[in-house]
């Protein structure tokens, strides 16, 4: 593999931001190179988001990577909320006209992973020392280093797609960026097993034990999550403590019907809210986690990196053609949609989790707006218009 000196956006990170925004700038023939510090086996290792809104499955078609989705994903019409003995099904199609589709975060990264192999575009995997220089100025640099050599990319402009814990927001000067930040106090354990989901579509599930969500991967494929302590260790779940302890969060006549089997990965995620402005700082550009992070109730997190990068390509496009107007509006056109998603993944999270400080009365609290919900159809309207995603 040939690396060039020289391309018009360098993008940092290959998780979906970086590879959506590659092959989104590639149709429209601008040319990236993507620096990735993981090797491309740790990237389709990690498991993560599961549900795609419309917008989403729109950028990937526009990118040319939804034959695999359009074939395997699973539309759902509609979500489900329980509580207690009861379950609310929110009619997403009905109250919206949209739907939602279940479809890896994996199997998105390697469709576009594959995509960028085959039209023959440079990914640098497994890239040492990644750093980027130059931003306020006009040819930023991103250097790093790949089996113990230097190498430089110069670029019209840097892509900082490199998540939560990446280099490029560390990299603006502290004084330029302000931060929002919320940390809840438990975690998520989820795991994935070969066993039929226990409905046809999810379940996020508010229990006096704590939060549990049915999701899936396919007809024969769970994904399912229990809130958990921080403190808690995945060793502390053998699977037997894990589906009793799901069970046990939802309502007795869908539990009846579960089927558990053994699971094939199990990990802890902590939960977060957390905002970055502006998401430019002179020729450098944050995308997705690195600029914002929201708890993963909502299922909004890899939504979002879709929207911004959908946003950025079309900016920089414009900015091609000589018109920089896109560039100057990136920031304040996505943080608009990034505060609303964060504000739906906030309440969401609020409404459906254990607040241990929040103690009875704040579960009666919850008790109460679930049932209103069930009795109101406005209620469910605004539920199910931001769970399949506002427009970008
Ligand atoms: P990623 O996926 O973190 O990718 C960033 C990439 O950058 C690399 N990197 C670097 N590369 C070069 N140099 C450096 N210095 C670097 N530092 C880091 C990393 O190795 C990595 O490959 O960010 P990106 O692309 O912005 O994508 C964001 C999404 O991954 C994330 O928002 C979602 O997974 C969130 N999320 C969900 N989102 C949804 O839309 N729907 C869901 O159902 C959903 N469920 C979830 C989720 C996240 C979860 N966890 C574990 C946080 C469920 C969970 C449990
Ligand atoms: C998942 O399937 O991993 C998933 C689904 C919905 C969420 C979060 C995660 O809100």
């Amino acid at each position: 593999m040939t690396i060039p000196q020289r391309t018009q956006v360098a993008i940092v990170g290959a998780g979906p931001s970086g590879l959506l925004l590659g092959q989104l700038l590639h149709k429209a023939g601008i040319d990236t190179v993507v620096i990735e510090q993981r090797s491309a086996d740790y990237v389709l290792g990690r498991i993560r988001a599961g549900v795609l809104e419309q917008v989403t499955v729109d950028l990937l078609e526009q990118a040319g990577v939804a034959d695999r989705l359009h074939a395997e994903g699973l539309p759902h019409d509609g979500v489900n909320l329980s509580f207690g003995d009861r379950m609310q099904r929110i009619d997403l199609k009905a109250l919206t006209g949209k739907h939602v589709t279940v479809y890896g975060q994996t199997e998105v990264t390697r469709d576009l992973m594959d995509a960028r192999r085959a039209e023959g575009l440079v990914t640098v995997y497994e890239a040492g020392d990644v750093a980027v220089h130059d931003l306020d100025g006009t040819s930023p640099r991103v250097t790093f280093t790949l089996d113990g050599r230097p190498h430089e990319v110069r670029a019209d402009f840097i892509a900082g797609c490199d998540g939560y814990h990446g280099v490029c927001r560390a990299s603006v000067p502290q004084d330029v960026l302000k931060t929002y930040e919320r940390v809840y106090p438990f975690g998520w354990l989820g795991i994935l097993a070969d066993v039929p989901p226990v409905e046809h579509e999810l379940i996020y599930a508010n229990s006096e034990r704590g939060f549990a969500l049915s999701s899936m991967r396919s007809s024969t494929r769970v994904r399912c999550y229990v809130q958990c302590s921080l403190d808690d260790k995945v060793e502390q779940w053998p699977d037997d403590a894990f589906w009793a302890e799901f069970k046990r969060r939802l309502p007795p006549h869908v539990a009846e019907r579960l089927i558990t089997g053994p699971s094939f990965e199990k990990s802890i995620a902590p939960l977060r809210s957390f905002v970055a402005e502006p998401m430019r700082f002179g020729r450098l550009f944050l995308a997705g986690d690195s600029a914002h992070i929201v708890p993963p109730t909502g299922a909004k997190g890899l939504n979002l990196a879709a929207g911004d990068v959908g946003m950025l390509a079309e900016a920089l496009q414009a900015y091609y053609r000589g018109d920089p107007a896109g560039i100057d509006g990136y920031s304040a056109r996505c943080l608009r949609r990034v505060w609303k998603a964060e504000r739906f993944s906030w309440w969401f999270t609020s409404l459906m989790h254990r607040f241990p400080e929040n103690g009875e009365f704040g579960f009666k609290m919850q008790t109460a707006e679930l049932d209103y919900l069930c009795q109101s159809e406005a209620m469910q309207k605004v539920v199910a218009e931001n769970y399949v995603g506002l427009p970008l």
